[in-house]
C-alpha cells in the first residue's frame, strides 16, 4: 500500500503545483458528437447490462461529492446504455441515503471510490460493487465497505448488501482495491477484494440479497508480504475458470514485489499458483484481457515508477495452459503511462490496451491534462507500431482538453451500444474545478473515435456538483 500512496502523493503534489487553474468556462453539461450509427434494437442481456435491455451501462463513483452536507460522503452515478451509447436520458443516483442502500452518508465515507460490475447472484442482471473507502466500522475509522446493489428488469433495483472485513482495521480502505470475477464458473460472479496481505472472496450467490454476513475466504498472494498492489480477474489457462492475478510485495529498500495467478476451479480460487514471477518494483496497475485471441486472458503490468528500470515500465505476460508465460517488454517507443483497461474497440477479436499518462499537460503546457494511447492488439501481442494517442482534443472527441482535468485517471470499457465493439468511458475528475466529468468513447472498426462521443458532468445528471470528482471511479464491464 505504501507505494500506492506514494503515487496518489505525488499525483497530489503536481496538481497543486499545477500552475493556474483554467477559469472555469463552466461548459454545457453535455457535449454529444453526432453519431452516424442506425439505430439497434439489442436483445439479451448482455454483460455490464444492469436492467437487462442488452445495452452494457455505465457506474461513475464520485467519493468526494457532498450528501446532505456531508462532504466526501460520495455517490455513485448509473447511466444506461442505448442504441446510441451512453447518454444521459436515463439515469440512476445512488447514495448511502438511498431507499434500500445499507448504511448512512457520513463525512470521510468515500462511497464510489470503486466501481466494478458483475452478476453475482446469476439472474442475468448485472449487479453494481462500490466500494466505500473511508466507511467506519465500529470505532475503527477508515475500514472500508463494499455495497452490491442488485440490477433488475427496467433498471437498478433498491435490493442492497454490504459488507467489510470481519477483523476491520483503521485505514485499511476495504473495498477500494477490488475485482469481480466468476472463479468457480457457476454463472454467479465472485467479489475479490484485497487488503494489504490478503485477498477476501465473496462467493457469488442466487440468495445473495438475502445474506446478511456473507462469508469470505481469505487467500494469500504468492510472494505476499507487507503489501499488496491492484488486483484483476481473467482466465489465464483459458480452462473455463476464471483466475485472480495478484501484486505483492515486501516493504524492503527494493520494493520488489511478486506478480502472481491463484487459478479458479469448480471448487472456486486454489492457494497452488499458475504463475509466480517476480516485478523490479511492485506494479502499479494491472489489467487483463486476450490479447492474442487464443482464448487465454494476457496480463499487462506497468510500475508507473519514472526512476524504475525503463524496459519494465510495461510488460505483458501472455496466458498459457500452464498460466503466466514469460514476460514480453513493451516495444514501442512512447512512454505509455499507467495501464487503464484491455479490451477489443475495433471487434477483430483482439483485446487491445488502453494506457494513461494523467500528467500530460496541455496546449499550453499545464500539468496534469491527460492523454490516453491506444495499442491494439494482434496475434503476435501488443502491436506498438499502430499505437495513437488520444486526448480530449482528439478529432471529433467532446471537450476541450485543458490543465488539471485528470483526463485518464480512471478509465473502463463497456459495449453500451451493443455493436460488438467495446467503447470506453474515461474519468476527468479534476476537470471544471473538481467537479468531473467522464468522456465516453466509441469503439470503432478503426478502434475508439470521436464519432458519437460524449462528454458529461454530475451536473447533466442532476447530481452534486462542487468538487465531487465525478469520474474519480468508473465500472462497466464487456464480454470476454
Ligand atoms: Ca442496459
Ligand atoms: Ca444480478
Ligand atoms: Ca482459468
Ligand atoms: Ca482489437
Amino acid at each position: 500500500m505504501a507505494r500506492h500512496l506514494m503515487a496518489c502523493t505525488a499525483l497530489a503534489t503536481a496538481v497543486a503545483a499545477g500552475a493556474l487553474v483554467t477559469p472555469a468556462a463552466f461548459a454545457a453539461p453535455v457535449h454529444e458528437a453526432a453519431a452516424s450509427k442506425t439505430p439497434r434494437k439489442a436483445a439479451a442481456p448482455a454483460p455490464g447490462d444492469v436492467d437487462g435491455d442488452g445495452f452494457g451501462d455505465l457506474a461513475a463513483g464520485s467519493p468526494e461529492g457532498t450528501i446532505k452536507g456531508y462532504a466526501k460522503a460520495g455517490y455513485v452515478s448509473l447511466v444506461y446504455g442505448t442504441d446510441q451509447g451512453v447518454r444521459v436520458t436515463r439515469h440512476k443516483g445512488i447514495t448511502q441515503d438511498t431507499a434500500g442502500i445499507p448504511g448512512v452518508p457520513e463525512a470521510g465515507d468515500r462511497f464510489g471510490s470503486s466501481v466494478a460490475m458483475g452478476d453475482v447472484d446469476g439472474d442475468g442482471y448485472t449487479d453494481l460493487v462500490i466500494g466505500s473507502g473511508g466507511e467506519a466500522i465500529g470505532t475503527v475509522a477508515g475500514a472500508g465497505a463494499v455495497t452490491v446493489v442488485f440490477g433488475a428488469k427496467g433498471g437498478l433495483g433498491s435490493d442492497a448488501i454490504a459488507f467489510h472485513n470481519p477483523k476491520p482495521s483503521s485505514r485499511e480502505a476495504f473495498g477500494d482495491n477490488l475485482t469481480v470475477g466468476d472463479f468457480n464458473h457457476d454463472g454467479r460472479d465472485d467479489i475479490a477484494v484485497a487488503t494489504d496481505t490478503k485477498v477476501n472472496v465473496v462467493r457469488g450467490a442466487s440468495n445473495l440479497r438475502d445474506v446478511d454476513e456473507p462469508a469470505m475466504t481469505a487467500y494469500a498472494p504468492p510472494g505476499g508480504g507487507a503489501g499488496m498492489g491492484p488486483i484483476s480477474s481473467g482466465d489465464i489457462n483459458g480452462d473455463g475458470f476464471t483466475d485472480l492475478v495478484t501484486q505483492a510485495y515486501f516493504d524492503d529498500g527494493a520494493d520488489e514485489g511478486t506478480l502472481g495467478v491463484l487459478p479458479g476451479s469448480a471448487q472456486g480460487l486454489k492457494t497452488q499458483p499458475i504463475g509466480r514471477t517476480g516485478l523490479p518494483f511492485n506494479g502499479y496497475s494491472v489489467v487483463t484481457g486476450d490479447i492474442t485471441g487464443d482464448g487465454r486472458d494476457d496480463v499487462v503490468v506497468d510500475t508507473n515508477y519514472s526512476d524504475g528500470p525503463d524496459e519494465f515500465l510495461l510488460r505483458m505476460f501472455p496466458g498459457t495452459a500452464a498460466g503466466l508465460g514469460a514476460g514480453v517488454p513493451y516495444g514501442g517507443a512512447v512512454e505509455p503511462g499507467t495501464v487503464g483497461v484491455l479490451a477489443d474497440t475495433d471487434g477483430d477479436g483482439h483485446a487491445d490496451l488502453v494506457t494513461a499518462v494523467v500528467g500530460e499537460p496541455d496546449s499550453d503546457g499545464i500539468q496534469n491534462a491527460g492523454a490516453l494511447t491506444v495499442v491494439p492488439g494482434a496475434t503476435t501481442g501488443l502491436d506498438a507500431a499502430r499505437a495513437r494517442k488520444l486526448t480530449l482534443d482528439s478529432p471529433g472527441v467532446m471537450g476541450v482538453m485543458e490543465g488539471n482535468d485528470q483526463f485518464g485517471w480512471s478509465v473502463t470499457a463497456g459495449d453500451f451500444d451493443a455493436d460488438g465493439r467495446a467503447d470506453l468511458a474515461v474519468g476527468a475528475p479534476g476537470k471544471y474545478l473538481a467537479t468531473g466529468a467522464v468522456s465516453v468513447i466509441p469503439g470503432s472498426k478503426t478502434g475508439p473515435t470521436g464519432t458519437g462521443s460524449i462528454l458529461f458532468t454530475p451536473e447533466s445528471l442532476g447530481h452534486p456538483t462542487a468538487k465531487a470528482r465525478f469520474g474519480s471511479a468508473v465500472g462497466a464491464r464487456t464480454a470476454r
